[in-house]
């Protein structure tokens, strides 16, 4: 008898012991602070990878405090709907672009116009100052998500699936583009001289090798990372845009941190960023050769004439009669 019971108890502390052992570890998951992210970027690409150096710096400030969720090529919410889905609590974290935010802060459109921010360090220097704390705070406020950092994406160029001669915006027309899909991107294509095509970015390789568009704009870098330069013909150098995305969380999460996690969170974004710039600035500078060894014709337009017909544009948009008094010329003044 008293074996058995014995046994018995020995048993039933056992089966215990294993039970809490399988608990405990979804338990402690449960009480991390759940931060899920989503972006279209391809793997290769270092906003994509820059996301496992947020979740690495997290890790070493803030040991198993946080659970940082990466889903990558748009998994988990579809391009451009990220912004809607931090708002509603869906989502804590993506990076937004210009064209996202421009959406809902009509004024942010400045930054979706062609030739306004000069280069990387330009655009460092606008978001990193005044311009950018006063712009991020209309965000904020306007959108319930809070840009924790800026990452450069790369300087846009045209890609094209069959070469052509193209010197001029005139030289684009009737060449099908393909933009993301809203009308802020729609009208940066129409106004480079194409016939600009939604798509999202996920859909653009099959795009270009079927030939349903006749090319696409991006950074170099991402060029390489989702393997355009493996089914179009030519790079024209444009560099129309000086693009630029942000780190941004759902105000529903931040501010449920405390003021050390709120810190930490936005350190870990800085140094996503920062890894990202570094990597994509000097990756973006040996590109051209390696698209010439890849056999794409790498060619140089009328830069000039491109600036300047893309700027009469948007000064004679709509866009530009929401743009802050003052605001292009302080931008123009930033050093
Ligand atoms: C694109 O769809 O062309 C774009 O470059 C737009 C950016 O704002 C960003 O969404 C980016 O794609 C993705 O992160 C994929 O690189």
């Amino acid at each position: 008898m008293k074996t058995s019971l014995l046994r018995r108890t020995l048993l039933a502390t056992a089966s215990a012991v294993m039970l809490m052992g399988a608990i405990l570890p979804a338990a402690q998951a449960q009480n991390k602070v759940l931060l899920r992210v989503s972006t279209p970027a391809v793997p290769d690409d270092w906003h994509a990878k820059m996301w496992t150096v947020f979740k690495d710096t997290l890790e070493k400030s803030a040991p198993g405090e946080f659970d940082v969720q990466i889903n990558l090529n748009a998994t988990l919410f579809k391009q451009g709907t990220e912004p809607t889905a931090m708002a509603r609590g869906n989502l804590e974290l993506s990076s937004i672009s210009a064209f996202d935010i421009a959406k809902l802060v009509p004024e942010f459109s400045i930054f979706t116009a062609g030739y306004v921010i000069r280069d990387p360090a330009h655009q460092q220097k606008v978001f990193n100052g005044p311009i950018g704390t006063e712009m991020f705070k209309t965000v904020a406020e306007k959108m319930d998500v809070t840009p924790l950092s800026t990452v450069y994406l790369g300087t846009r160029q045209i890609n094209l699936r069959d070469a052509r001669n193209v010197k001029v915006p005139a030289d684009l027309k009737g060449v099908k583009l393909r933009m993301p899909g809203s009308k802020e991107w729609l009208f940066l294509g129409e106004a480079l001289g194409a016939t600009a095509t939604p798509l999202a970015f996920g859909e653009v390789y099959l795009g270009l090798k079927t030939g349903t568009i006749d090319g696409q704009d991006n950074p170099l870098p991402s060029v390489r990372a989702a393997k355009f330069y493996e089914v179009t013909k030519q790079i024209v150098m444009t560099s129309h845009l000086v693009d630029g995305i942000f780190i941004a969380i759902s105000n529903k999460a931040f501010n449920a941190m405390t003021p050390a996690q709120k810190q930490k969170v936005t350190a870990a974004a800085q140094a996503a960023a920062s890894y990202n710039n570094e990597n994509r600035l000097k990756e973006e500078g040996q590109l051209v050769d390696f698209f010439k060894q890849q056999g794409l014709q790498v060619t140089t337009p009328d830069v000039e004439a491109f600036r300047k017909s893309v700027q009469t544009t948007y000064q004679n948009s709509d866009y530009a009669k929401v743009w802050p008094k003052g605001l292009l010329e302080r931008i123009n003044a930033t050093q």
